[in-house]
């Protein structure tokens, strides 16, 4: 990146998610299911909320360690951003709707 310029809001967006990551793994590769629970809780209020009135955390956790091997690394990650992100969009899109 050309030091010279300010960063993109894209850029700045993914160093963000990027930083959330590494905040909470504390620089490991991946996160444990505890600091899975917190980085969610802090960042994902609502989807934690979510998951605990309707399957309870630990089958969030299941379904989001997508290769069952207890952890959550950052594609894995990027995959719950990514499905935060969709959301988003399809609520943005339905609030553009009802302002025709
Ligand atoms: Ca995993």
């Amino acid at each position: 990146m050309d030091p010279a310029r300010d960063p993109t809001a894209m850029e700045l967006a993914v160093a963000c998610i990027v930083g959330v990551f590494n905040l909470h793994s504390g620089g490991a590769e991946s996160l444990t299911k505890c600091q899975a629970k917190d980085l969610l809780k802090a960042e994902m209020p609502e989807l934690v909320k979510a998951a605990d009135r309707q399957v309870g955390f630990d089958c969030l956790f299941d379904k989001l360690d997508s290769n069952s091997d207890g952890k959550i690394c950052f594609s894995e990650f990027i995959h719950i951003v990514g499905g935060m992100a969709t959301s988003f969009n399809e609520m943005f899109k339905s609030m553009q709707q009802c302002q025709k």
